[in-house]
């Protein structure tokens, strides 16, 4: 099996094993398929322009939290086998009012025939076990010798993973057992549970006892992907299950489609054992999102300027989020993917229209009126701080405690490659150098 296949298998693993454990999952599938369908049957081809449906039907994202820079080396070995690269560095400690200790990056495909094939990725945190503002020095001892003590991959499962990165894939019985193994690591634990030390960790946090608190890892979440996420929150909701207050991410508007847009169905209790007899915990949720075009570092800056105007806004005005940010996006944000892209804001490719004549001296974007080329959006295939902070806060049940008078410890992407052994890719470069090379192809400049 490829690298590719090996990663198609393992998605679909994943979501079998998560489907058992977690059955309001199946329903969030359900649902999120029957939308899906009726928005290719009501926009025809148009609906396929950011995926087509097969893969947008296949694709998921998962998320993991892990408790030390070695277990975070060995995520990332686990993934490259699977042909899975760290992309982006995400500091949720500072975008969270509560307490969430952790520092993150997803693995995911890169080449867009990788991410076509299927495009499973990982949102994967770590905890930041020196950051004096969650944890003391006492505490951080004892965390750390917990964490050390633990092992959440057993060395053949690495080993077969190093064996499939380094030689593209797995051979029939290898496969097999890597891909069980590999789902097995994140199953939910039978393990008991010490309920002292996971109630200590859950003063502070309730991410941090969820990762400190236990000894092994698990799936927190596996996410579908949906064509209308404001249709997927009305028809959930409409089943009786309750949906966090809002949708995180851009505006429901009439212009195109930007980032990611997500929303989750709180943490449900599930049944874990303790120490001192059974219990329950609310940790793992349902979550979905909608994907749209990837904006440059300007539109990604205006994003984020957007974003604080929202805020600002709504502090003084006291309206619903959803309003106040479709205000501001019909101020901010063109109407149409070819203005997007004029104005610098929008992450495209481009390619030739076999036959079409080039009238010589043409930019990009008179080529592309010309009707000699075709512009084509670069998907957002990451996530984004802001909203996976609110994914965090929504679903704790308590903001637990941080003393924000104290100095945080430094934690940026360069520490992060650095842990991981790999470089962390940039997402905003990345797709800079997609447009480049598609431009190169066609002896254009970036305009
Ligand atoms: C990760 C939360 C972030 C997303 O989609 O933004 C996330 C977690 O809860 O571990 O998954
Ligand atoms: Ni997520």
């Amino acid at each position: 099996m490829e690298q590719w296949e090996l990663r198609a298998a393992f998605a679909r693993s994943l979501s079998q094993m998560y489907g058992r454990e977690v059955p309001a999952y199946t329903t969030l599938l359900r649902v999120s398929g029957e939308v899906n369908a009726d928005v290719v049957a009501r926009r025809g081809a148009e609906a396929e322009r950011l995926g087509s449906i097969g893969r947008v039907t296949a694709e998921r994202h998962g998320a993991i939290r892990v408790g030390t820079p070695a277990e975070l080396r060995q995520v990332g070995q686990l993934f490259a086998a699977f042909g899975m690269h760290p992309v982006g560095f995400y500091d949720l400690r500072d975008a969270s009012s509560s307490s969430v200790p952790v520092v993150s990056t997803a693995f995911r495909p890169l080449a867009a025939d990788e991410l076509a094939r299927n495009p499973f990725r990982v949102f994967t945190s770590v905890l930041v076990t020196d950051d004096r503002r969650f944890f003391d020095a006492d505490l951080q001892a004892r965390l750390e010798t917990f964490l050390g003590r633990r092992q959440l991959f057993d060395p053949r499962v690495l080993e077969l993973a190093a064996r499939a990165e380094a030689g593209g894939g797995l051979d029939g019985a290898e496969a097999e057992e890597f891909l069980a193994a590999a789902t097995a690591c994140f199953a939910l634990s039978r393990a008991p549970i010490d309920r002292a030390w996971y109630d200590e960790l859950s003063r502070v946090s309730a991410v941090a006892a969820d990762i400190g608190g236990v000894t092994s890892t698990h799936i927190n979440h596996l996410t579908p992907r949906v064509l209308d996420i404001d249709e997927l929150y009305r028809r959930m909701t409409g089943l009786g299950i309750a949906m966090i207050d809002e949708i995180q991410g851009p505006p429901a508007w009439e212009g195109p489609d930007v980032l990611l847009r997500q929303t989750s169905f709180r943490a449900l209790a599930e049944p874990r054992s303790f120490t001192d007899g059974p219990g329950e915990l609310r940790v793992r949720f349902g979550e979905v999102e909608a994907r749209g075009i990837a904006l440059t570092a300007a539109g990604r800056a205006l994003y984020d300027r957007m974003l604080a105007e929202v805020d600002a806004r709504r502090a003084s005005s006291g309206r619903p989020r959803a309003e106040v940010a479709a205000d501001v996006w019909r101020e901010h944000l063109p109407l149409t993917e070819e203005e997007l892209d004029r104005r610098g804001l929008g992450a495209f490719t481009y390619r030739a229209v076999p036959g079409a004549a080039r009238p010589p001296g043409a930019d990009v974007h008179a080529l592309v009126a010309s009707g000699a080329l075709v512009r084509e959006p670069i998907v957002y295939e990451d996530f984004l701080p802001r909203s996976a902070a609110g994914i965090f806060q929504s679903n704790l049940t308590d903001a637990g405690t941080r003393d924000d008078a104290r100095t945080g410890a430094a934690r940026d992407a360069g520490w992060l490659s650095d842990a991981l052994g790999r470089d962390v890719v940039d997402p905003l470069a990345h797709n800079r150098e997609l447009t480049r090379t598609s431009l190169r192809a066609l002896n254009l400049e970036l305009p």
